[in-house]
């Protein structure tokens, strides 16, 4: 009986910490998936002014390979959202759908196929505290559905 009841402590405690964990999560950590559907599961981010540094993490939920489902996350001024995304469909493919050099991108991850995880790290001074941000999935035809608002500040 004792152990069943010191079991049942210790689950108790386990979730405790991990509710603990769970409210202090880094606000300048993002997290972000996407699936086979093209689709990503947030369509807005929201980081503190107080970040001066900001880790993103994409994780691909589906099965099919970069070739042919490929997701990436690229962090723009909302003005340069069509820019960009046509920059990124003339990259190919070798270069993540990017165009090398591209400056209008503030941050990219690579592109990754199902079941890959990938992050790309930044510093918040590319960012204006209240500006017009847009992230997208430059794979072509993309931006369609995979897009969404960056708030800062
Ligand atoms: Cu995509």
């Amino acid at each position: 009986m004792t152990r069943v009841r010191n079991a049942a402590a210790a689950v108790l405690l386990l979730g405790a910490l991990g509710l603990s964990r769970l409210a202090q999560a880094d606000p300048c950590q993002l997290e972000i998936s996407a699936n086979d559907q093209m689709q990503y599961d947030k369509q807005t981010l929201t980081v503190p002014a107080s970040c001066k540094e900001v880790t993103l993490t994409l994780h691909h939920t589906g099965k099919l390979p970069r070739e042919a489902m490929g997701h990436n996350w690229v962090l723009v001024n909302a003005a340069d959202f069509d820019g960009v995304a046509n920059a990124g469909t003339g990259a190919g493919l070798a270069d993540d759908y990017v165009a090398p050099g591209d400056k209008r991108v503030l941050a990219h991850t690579k592109i990754i196929g199902g079941g890959q995880t990938t992050s790309v790290t930044f510093q918040t001074s590319v960012l204006k505290p209240g500006g017009d941000y847009r992230y997208l999935c430059t794979f072509p035809g993309h931006n369609a559905l995979m897009r969404g608002t960056l708030k800062f500040g």
